[in-house]
């Protein structure tokens, strides 16, 4: 094994050293701010709360409240305000086109299933379509498209509000000249990427700004917004401190260096994963997790020859400490470091919940490493699969499913272990989900992944079973991930049975592949998530 021809990834270096990380200051940490920061939050919950008897302002400040980043704050609030809207979804009817979209929006966005009917007043009901009358109401537009990506698999008013929203707004900004630039931006924005696709955090950046140039904007919001943004900055990067310790002590980097040595595109990732502050415990975990699964990736993909990926296989599935002896040196380091974090997320839950969860984990990465073998074998054979059988698999080897379970003992008290026998079966809760993941990180890993020699991904399969050019193949994908959205948004509707903490994770997790692979490959490109990373984590805002 020696001398083994390996293949190299070839992967750019980090841009951020450990000595670099340890110099970043804020002066957001600490409680310099917090007085000033109370004193806001109880401002914003005057405004929330004052206009009792019309909720369409509520409704409004609530979407502004979301859109900013600070919502998060007053969830109970919010939650009776939605509730009390539910009761009164007859008279949706009667509202505008912008009020009603925006209603229908935000209840489905918090787990109430408003029909679609809703609708139906703004449409000529014979010809299916929406009202001509509509398609110059700018507000109304924007706010129907966004609720069109609400929708569920059959519901054909959905799918009409958003060929009507995206027509009129691409033809508005098109023949508009004097529109407003703000909203043009804007329209440009959500046109590439819907606001329920979007990663909450980076969103939250964008908006602020937007925000801050609105006509009828408020100050106190706008003032709330920016420091409670920079005060969470300032404790992800104390976070992120505590992590390139840990990992620097690992010298997981320094022996791996033939994979991606990316400790802050994983907390990036981590980050909109779980934002809040009071997840730190989750967000510290995961970030471990994420850079475990983007260095065994490697050995997979590029580096493990077939025998070493065999016995790795076979060791974690054994979870067998013993075994260690056989392997290579690399992967002892390797298989060690994994053991080792498993157990100090087994070990904590276990103190607080006397809850044993090492074995859910184990057989996670168990079934992860044997997703990632049949890979490599596939890819040793030079052969490529239907797109059915390729995604069965892939859905594993995306390492959804592992994460999410790891997440669930991450944020979960009490852990129900009913839940937990269903969430190890691939329910459809992760496999919707499982599926966009992949699909999306295909369509923007898959163009460098050809050309270092991995196995065929579902572009290539689907070329290689159609016969078609890859433009029609990213097409069709593409497709494939709006149908999937609508599956992913039945059920959280449906969704009884997982606590909200854990499903709104999991549907980041969504929305954090749809925007890292946006561009490219923003998980393993480091310049493509430079700028993401400056303003999220490195930059705040300058306040008085
Ligand atoms: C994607 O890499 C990647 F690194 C994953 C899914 C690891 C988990 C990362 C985070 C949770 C941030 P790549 O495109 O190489 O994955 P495949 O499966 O295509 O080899
Ligand atoms: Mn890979
Ligand atoms: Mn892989
Ligand atoms: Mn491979
Ligand atoms: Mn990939």
């Amino acid at each position: 094994m020696a001398n083994a021809t390996r293949r190299s990834g070839n992967y750019k270096p980090t841009l951020w050293d450990d000595d670099f990380l340890q110099s970043i200051t804020s002066d957001y940490a600490g409680k310099t701010y917090s007085q000033r920061a109370e004193y806001l939050n109880e401002e914003v919950k005057i405004i929330l709360l004052e206009k009792t008897n019309y909720t369409l302002d509520q409704i409004e400040i609530i979407n502004i409240l979301e859109r900013l980043g600070i919502s998060y704050h007053f969830t109970e609030h919010i939650d009776k305000i939605l509730e009390d809207l539910f009761n009164m979804v007859d008279e949706m009817k009667f509202m505008d086109l912008n009020a009603t979209s925006l209603s229908f929006r935000l209840l489905r966005q918090h787990g109430f299933l408003v029909p679609q009917e809703v609708f139906i007043g703004f449409m000529d009901e014979k010809a299916g379509k929406f009202k001509n009358s509509f398609q110059n109401d700018v507000k109304g537009l924007l706010s129907l498209y966004e609720a069109s990506y609400l929708s569920m698999e059959g519901e054909t008013i959905m799918d009409a509000a958003r060929d009507f929203a995206i027509h009129n707004l691409k033809e508005i900004v098109k023949k508009q000249e004097n529109l407003d630039k703000i909203l043009a931006s804007e329209i440009n924005h959500t046109l590439e990427l819907p606001l329920h696709w979007r990663m909450l955090r980076l969103e939250a950046r964008w908006f602020i700004d937007v925000y801050e140039t609105m006509h009828d904007m408020n100050p106190i919001l706008l003032e709330f917004a920016k420091l409670d943004f920079n005060m969470v900055q300032a404790m992800y990067q104390e976070e992120l401190k505590q992590l390139s310790r840990w990992y620097t002590n690992t010298k997981l980097a320094e022996k791996m260096s033939f994979a991606r040595d990316r400790l802050v595109e994983c907390f990036l990732w981590a980050i909109d994963f779980t934002f809040e502050p009071r997840f730190r415990y989750c967000r510290i975990m995961s970030v471990k997790l994420a850079i475990l699964i983007t260095i065994i990736d490697d050995i997979y993909d590029v580096y493990g020859t077939l025998d070493e990926l065999e016995l790795f296989t076979h060791v974690v599935d054994r979870w067998d400490i013993n075994a260690l002896k056989q392997l290579p040196d690399y992967m002892k380091i390797c298989f060690l470091a994994l053991f080792n974090s498993m157990n100090e997320l087994a070990y904590d839950v276990l103190k607080v919940q006397d809850f044993n969860s090492i074995s859910y984990l184990k057989t996670m990465w168990a079934e992860l490493c044997k997703s990632y073998l049949l890979e490599a074998k596939w890819c040793s054979r030079g052969h490529t699969q239907s797109l059915n059988e390729f995604l069965e698999n892939a859905i594993v080897s995306i390492s959804v499913p592992l994460i999410l379970v790891h997440t669930y003992f991450c944020i979960t008290n009490p852990i129900k272990e009913k839940a937990l026998e269903d969430l190890v079966q691939l329910p459809a809760l992760i496999r919707w989900k499982s599926l966009i993941v992949r699909l999306i990180d295909d369509l923007g890993t898959s163009p460098d992944e050809m050309m270092k020699g991995d196995v065929a991904k579902s572009v290539q399969c689907y070329m290689h079973e159609k016969d078609c050019s890859e433009e029609d193949a990213r097409k069709y994908v593409n497709y494939l991930v709006g149908e999937t959205w609508k599956k992913v948004n039945k059920e959280s509707l449906m969704n009884r049975v997982y606590p909200k903490d854990f499903t709104r994770a999991a549907l980041n997790f969504v929305r954090i592949s749809q925007c890292m692979y946006q561009h490219g490959d923003g998980h393993g490109v480091p310049c493509e998530s430079k700028d993401r990373i400056m303003s999220l984590i490195m930059k705040p805002f300058p306040l008085p």
